[in-house]
């Protein structure tokens, strides 16, 4: 029998989050890098007394926004394979729905944080509290039950001991590979203070082990067996190839086989853009090469893939009648999609199993050069688009070309939304499996400059690229601050277009002329559509003296050759820097043989929608 500790439940916590720790292929590490915070009422009497009390059990960091905490939480996360995360506390009230985004963000990519919302009284003496919402229909909600949709796991400490069981849970949700995302322990404000005889083995060192499951013999045995009666087979390399680490058994695999590689937006850098089983990306951003493969594949292979829309092309890419499915995925529920024969196991152990049972076998010599010739003629495209010389103002891709020629192969591009992920995915070289970086999951405005911090807290010794478009540096810059603070350097590279290109050309593509989508003063009642022979002026936003003021570097380029002398002094550089520079909103990268489902209006009064309409009706499969 162990002896008791007084301590409050806030200290409790935290003293047993500090003694986690994982271990996979019999390496261990702590579990927790630290513990990001914005204290208020709700949390700065509980976990923040317990975080200043013993500062050697977590480290703390201020962060300025909460969802941007958390978007830094998942970009440590991912850049750690899921093997490491943060916690991230907050007040109660706005400080904890700030969060909610984040955790959404955290869940639909797999990658585990812990949020510690503070919560309003279990005792209900001050009920209201401030910033406490109450509900007439039920006494036992707060806001903080919105993260019960968005997290994987979900508890709410009533009492100090229930620290316990709740602490345990939460960290069996966190390490299961099949199961993390985002988890939730909202803390009522009056229970983190109170103290409680914790038993002092609940605060021994714990070590999870992260195990690699295989899946069953027999399924193996189906799946083998429709591989080898396959004559276009194709992999889809997901997110989870990565987290597995199974990027060497799946080169293996190719090596050995033949069988090429279509990479998904959290799958790219599965392979080395130049081997010769790649095809690049896959889907509504996928490569010429990854979609001509994939539209006549008889036998599908994905890998750690949950198979979204953009993956898919909305469930068009795949065209040849006769196409069937393997799914290997630790999770059960992504591994049965399509029909496919599951095989629900890690996906490294799974390769390299595969590649023994599938011994002696290979796609034929004229599928493996069509593969080599398909990837050539697509990176013969992709210099073409790095190259373009665009002007006045350059194209976005050929900003993409700089950065990719300025990087070493072991550096992170960072990115989320807007064009430049689509235009990312098809054209980023990636050279190392932890180069490309790119939220897709959720796609939030605003987690790059935030999930960047993250990847760089992960790993210190890469160069971070994050890719920022002006729409969504609007939503969420601030975490340059954080970054300032730490002394944690970023390359920003803020491309700026008056607006959201990638809205507005899919505005365009519906019949809106890219209503609402441009940065411009209003004018005869209207904020501007494309189509205006002479629009009002864009908005006298400068960012560049924005993130000056933040306490960033800043290198204002207006051509590419700024651009690339930019991008070699900033390696100069130890602290944040951005590069700041104007793009053609128009000049964009087409799409290779994709289709997305965005539905168009059935009825309207303008003849462009009617039109756009009959067009997707045509196009729609
Ligand atoms: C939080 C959030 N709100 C809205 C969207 C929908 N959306 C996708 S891209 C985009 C515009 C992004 O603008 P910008 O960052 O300037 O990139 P650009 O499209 O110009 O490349 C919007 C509004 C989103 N992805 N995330
Ligand atoms: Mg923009």
């Amino acid at each position: 029998m162990s002896g008791t500790v007084r301590l409050t439940a806030a200290q409790a916590l935290i003293r047993f989050l500090a003694a986690q720790h994982v271990e996979r292929d019999r390496v261990e590490q702590r579990f927790f890098g630290g513990c990001f915070g914005i204290f208020g009422h709700g949390n700065v009497a509980g976990i923040g007394e317990a975080l200043y009390e013993a500062p050697e059990l977590l480290t703390y960091y201020q962060a300025r926004n909460e969802q941007g905490m958390v978007h830094a939480a998942v970009g440590y996360a991912r850049m750690k394979d899921r093997l490491g995360a943060f916690v991230c506390t907050t007040s109660i009230g706005p400080g904890a729905t700030n969060m909610v985004t984040g955790a959404a963000l955290a869940t639909v990519n797999r990658l585990p944080v812990l949020l510690v919302p503070g919560d309003v009284f279990a005792s209900r003496r001050p009920d209201p509290v401030l910033q406490q919402l109450e509900v007439p229909w039920s006494g036992d909600v707060s806001v903080n039950d919105s993260f019960r949709a968005v997290s994987r796991y979900f508890d709410r400490i009533w009492r100090p001991e229930q620290v316990i069981p709740a602490a345990v849970q939460a960290m069996r949700v966190l390490v299961n590979q099949a199961e993390t995302g985002a988890v939730t322990l909202a803390f009522p404000q009056d229970v983190q203070a109170e103290a409680y005889d914790f038993p002092e083995d609940f605060f021994a060192k714990r070590v999870w082990q992260v195990p690699r499951p295989l899946p069953d013999e027999a399924l193996l045995a189906e799946a083998v067996a429709q591989i080898r009666g396959a004559g276009r087979p194709l992999i889809v390399a997901g997110g989870g190839t990565i987290y597995s680490r199974a990027t060497e058994a799946l080169r293996h695999l190719c090596e050995q086989t033949g069988i090429p590689v279509g990479e998904t937006q959290a799958g790219k850098g599965s392979l080395p853009y130049d081997h010769s089983s790649a095809l690049g990306a896959v889907g509504v951003t996928g490569t010429l090469a990854a979609n001509r493969i994939a539209a006549e594949a008889d036998l599908v292979v994905g890998i750690g893939t949950r198979w979204t829309d953009f993956t898919t092309a909305s469930k068009t890419v795949f065209r040849n009648p006769e196409v069937r499915f393997v799914n290997v995925n630790v999770a059960d529920f992504d591994a049965v999609k399509y029909g496919g024969v599951a095989l629900v196991g890690d996906a490294r152990a799974t390769l390299e199993r595969l590649a023994e049972l599938l011994g002696g076998w290979s796609v034929q010599a004229g599928y493996r050069d069509e593969v080599v010739r398909l990837n050539r003629e697509w990176n013969e495209e992709v210099e073409r688009l790095y190259t373009l010389q665009h002007g006045p103002l350059p194209a976005q891709s050929e900003v993409i070309g700089a950065v990719n020629a300025a990087s070493a192969p072991e550096d992170v591009v960072v990115c989320a939304a807007g064009s430049m992920p689509g235009d990312l995915h098809k054209l980023w070289r990636t050279r190392d499996p932890k180069g490309y970086h790119v939220e897709y999951g959720y796609s939030c405005m605003g987690y790059e400059i935030a999930g960047g911090l993250g990847v760089k807290l992960a790993a210190p010794e890469r160069e971070v690229y994050v890719m920022v478009g002006d729409g969504s540096y609007l939503m969420r810059s601030s975490e340059i601050v954080t970054a300032v603070q730490e002394g944690v350097k970023l390359t920003i590279v803020l491309v700026d277009n008056h607006g959201f290109n990638s809205i507005g050309s899919l505005s365009r593509s519906l019949g809106t002329d890219g209503f609402g989508t441009q940065y411009r003063y209003r004018r005869n009642g209207s904020l501007g559509v494309d189509s205006d022979e002479s629009p009002a002026p864009v908005l006298p936003l400068d960012l560049a003296t924005n993130a000056e003021s933040l306490g960033a570097r800043v290198i204002r380029c207006s051509s590419i050759d700024d651009l690339r002398a930019g991008l070699e002094r900033a390696k100069q550089e130890d602290t944040t820097v951005v590069l700041a520079i104007e793009v053609d909103r128009y000049e964009g990268v087409p799409g290779y043989e994709s289709w997305w489902d965005v539905p168009v209006a059935q009825v309207s009064a303008v003849e462009s929608v009617r039109e756009a309409r009959a067009a997707y009706e045509r196009s729609r499969p």
